[in-house]
């Protein structure tokens, strides 16, 4: 950090990574920047390996201080910032004026700060005009978004404070891992019994009282099992239903044929254990039920979730103290970065783009006219997959996504990318996205800057910067700002400033559903917990914030919830002849999503150098694959080599891949572009794929997947599949 000029001794923050968005004080002395956990409620003093390491991605060798623009020689080379945004104001302008407004594409992140989230949207409709706008949290929050809306009207992950989990008696966890993946959540779940459903036996299935082992996608088919039990073995809180809610007898009538026989074979989840589920949830006086993303990324993820809702509401959890339904969600600002806007149908302050209102609320606002507003456009996976088509844009501008190692159908999409005229992407490290680009523009992270998140339980909290940037590196702020007004918008437009970014996005949010107009900076900074809604409050005096929904309603307008009929079906895809095994993909503890930032922290990588394949005994052994080599992983898509790793906790028919890894170690080669018709959320928790041995494997110990950080200007735009490919063997038979 030698041009970076340090400029506080300590400062409070958050960890940049997942939503849990743990308390740290940051300190520096000696040029090194140092973290330890605060004494937050959300980690009471504790951190993951993630967190401790956090300040290593502030040191990274390859950082980005200068934009980069490919040269005519395919390389990327360093580039003075006005030459940057010139060239990308123009290419933009000149596609607009050849192809049209949503020739223009933008894909935003939920781990991107509220002001960047709302001035990106912002951007897109106004100084891009676009419809084109879609971001990651598609991949994430999405499917228990839809459903969460459909039951309750409203969307927050958890609709009460994690510390409520403290007091809980039972907690059921449907394909979350939180051991892993928000391991200071499990101080919170301590006292409970838990009742974990996850075909791998995990770190927090060890924790469990009970682990339902379910096939992969068959989670529907068990929570509609679950539902039926309680209703035979009378279970079911009548007077809750009856008061509080609509449609239980279409819902349960879904749920009539899922004997619990039938719903042992489907899912191979034992009778017994489900009764034993039922009843440990129905005996709890205090009772939780919780999504994570095993349940959700599927293409029925939405009536997944509805399904475990419907089951929350007939044992009358919801809309109280103590006990409830929850989504896990992921990102670092995964529930901010869904209501301010940069959602594909989506303006600040959850208000929908189709409504004539919001429109004219927003539009008042931004001074403009609402029609000029343009209307809602593609989700993630459908406006990646137009890149470069006719139909689709011709450019696009990346903030805050890795997609060539994130995205669905990871090398179909790298090829989309590929095919585009302009690809723009704003990191702070060279991702294996931002090294296919034609520009590269360098941003600051998250201890060089101030800003605002919200946690995965709807509190709002303040990130807040210890160092100046170092020089050559801008905000994403600054950034949408001077293309803004290259593209012939008024300055003043685009505050870069955070605060007065969140002033205006108060004002945008005032009266939507996800009202901020309340939240202020100098209540943050004054120590305030503030959950959202927090309207401000005409008469001046100040909203407490609501940490707790749905005490005395649900947010539909009879204040009822609503159970959602839903069915059973098949995943996109099951195993056959050529495929029998299920893949499925999630996290490891000690990286974090696409890896950009993680496979760059040498205490992380050594923990994890590389991408493996979880399988079990007795199908490595008919698949001819030992512990410690390696395997291909092959579906109809693409190959994946990884380090086998056999356990005995995983069910026999199913092998899991961490999707952390770039090169041929990447778990998306393998999974498809199924989407649920609900959310848009893809299909990555089910791929058919078979496992083989691999022959000829000669390790290279400089390559860890990424974690060396390749030299950026190596990249040539046309070898798009070269580009993201780092694999580990070398006998010439593996690609695509
Ligand atoms: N270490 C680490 N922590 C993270 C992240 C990270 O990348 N690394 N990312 C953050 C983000 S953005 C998110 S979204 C969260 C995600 O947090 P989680 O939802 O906990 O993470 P996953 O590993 O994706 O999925 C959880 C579990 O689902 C299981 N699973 C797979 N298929 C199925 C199925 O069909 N049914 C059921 N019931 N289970 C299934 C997997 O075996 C896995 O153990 O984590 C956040 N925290
Ligand atoms: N197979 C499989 N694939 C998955 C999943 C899965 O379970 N299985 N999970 C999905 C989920 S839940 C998620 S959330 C996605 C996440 O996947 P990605 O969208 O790829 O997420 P990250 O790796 O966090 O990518 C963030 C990138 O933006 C950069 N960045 C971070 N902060 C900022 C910022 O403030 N500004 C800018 N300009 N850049 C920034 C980082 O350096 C990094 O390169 O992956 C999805 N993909
Ligand atoms: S649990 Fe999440 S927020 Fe907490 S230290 Fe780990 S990555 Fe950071
Ligand atoms: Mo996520």
């Amino acid at each position: 950090m030698s041009d970076a000029s340090l400029t506080r001794r300590t400062v409070h923050t958050h960890c940049p990574y997942c939503a849990l968005q743990c308390g740290t004080r940051l300190g520096n002395g000696l040029g090194e920047v140092t973290v330890t956990p605060s004494d937050f409620p959300v980690n009471q003093g504790g951190l993951c390996q993630k967190g401790w390491t956090a300040p290593d991605v502030l040191a990274v060798s390859d950082r980005l201080r200068t934009p980069l623009v490919r040269g005519a020689d395919g390389r990327l080379v360093p580039a003075g910032w006005d030459t940057a945004l010139d060239l990308v104001a123009g290419r933009l302008r000149d596609i607009r004026r050849e192809s049209g407004a949503d020739a223009v594409g933008v894909f935003g992140g939920g781990g991107l700060t509220n002001e960047k989230a709302y001035l990106l949207g912002k951007f897109a409709r106004l100084a891009l005009g676009t419809s084109r706008i879609d971001y990651n949290g598609r991949w994430c929050m999405s499917s228990a978004a839809a459903a969460g809306n459909a039951a309750f009207g409203i969307d927050r992950g958890l609709p009460f404070p994690v510390t409520d989990l403290g007091r809980a008696d039972v907690v059921l966890l449907a394909g979350a891992n939180p051991a892993e993946t928000m391991p200071p959540l499990m101080r919170h779940l301590d006292r409970a019994a838990l009742i974990v459903l996850d075909p791998r036996r995990t770190p927090t299935a060890e924790r469990a009282a009970l682990h339902l082992r379910p096939a992969p996608g068959t989670d529907l088919a068990l929570a509609l099992g679950l539902l039926q039990l309680a209703v035979l073995d009378g279970r079911v809180d009548h007077s809750f239903v009856r008061e509080r809610t609509n449609g239980f007898d279409e819902a349960w009538q879904r749920a009539l044929p899922w004997t619990p026989e039938r719903t042992e074979r489907v899912t191979g989840v034992p009778v017994d254990a489900q009764r034993k589920a039922v009843r440990l949830l129905a005996d709890a006086r205090r009772a939780y039920i919780l999504t994570g993303r095993g349940a959700e990324q599927h293409s029925k993820g939405t009536d997944t979730v509805s399904a475990f809702v419907n089951l929350a509401l007939a044992l009358g959890l919801p809309g109280r103290e103590g006990s409830g339904y929850g989504c896990l969600t992921g990102q670092g600002n995964g529930q901010g970065g869904r209501e301010l806007g940069q959602k594909n149908d989506q303006l600040p302050g959850y208000r929908m783009l189709a409504d004539p209102e919001a429109r004219a609320h927003v539009a008042g606002v931004w001074g403009v006219d609402a029609a000029s507003l343009p209307g809602p456009g593609p989700t993630a996976y459908e406006l990646l997959d137009s890149l470069g088509t006719p139909h689709g844009p011709r450019a696009l501008l990346v903030l805050g996504s890795n997609p060539v190692v994130s995205a669905p159908h990871a090398g179909h999409l790298a090829e989309r990318l590929a095919a585009l005229d302009l690809l723009v992407v704003a990191d702070f490290v060279p991702s294996e996205t931002a090294r296919m680009a034609d520009v590269v523009l360098p941003v600051t992270q998250w201890a060089e800057e101030e800003g605002t998140m919200t946690n995965l339980e709807g509190r709002v909290l303040r990130r807040r910067a210890l160092l100046d940037p170092p020089s050559g590196v801008r905000s994403d702020l600054t950034v949408l700002r001077e293309l803004a007004v290259r593209l012939g918008e008024p300055a003043e437009r685009y505050p870069d400033r955070p605060q007065e970014v969140f002033e205006e996005l108060r004002r945008a949010t005032a009266g939507g559903r996800a009202d901020y107009s309340g939240v202020s900076y100098e209540r943050l900074d004054a120590g305030e917990a503030l959950y959202w809604p927090c309207p401000a409050v005409p008469s001046g005096a100040a909203h407490p914030g609501t940490p707790r929904l749905f005490l005395d309603g649900f947010a539909h307008p009879d204040g009822r919830a609503r159970f959602v009929p839903v069915e059973h079906r098949d995943p996109a895809e099951v195993p056959g002849a050529d495929f029998p095994l299920y893949a499925t993909t999630g996290r490891v503890l000690a990286h974090y999503q696409s890896g950009a930032q993680t496979r760059r922290v040498r205490r992380l990588t050594d923990a994890e150098p590389e991408s493996y394949v979880e399988i079990h005994p007795d199908a490595a052994a008919r698949a001819g694959v030992e512990a410690g080599g390696f395997a291909r992983v092959v579906s109809a898509r693409g190959t994946v080599v990884a380090r086998v790793r056999v356990v005995e906790g995983m069910r026999p028919d199913t092998v899991f891949v961490p999707f952390h890894f770039s090169g041929d170690g990447r778990a998306n080669l393998l999974t498809s572009g199924a989407l649920d018709p609900r959310s848009g959320m893809p299909e990555f928790k089910v791929s058919a794929v078979r496992v083989e041995p691999v022959g000829a494997v000669v390790d290279d110990p400089a390559d860890t997947g990424g974690a060396r950080g390749d030299a950026v200007a190596g990249d040539g735009r046309a070898g798009a599949a070269g580009a993201v490919r780092a694999g580990a063997v070398r006998d010439g038979s593996v690609g695509r």
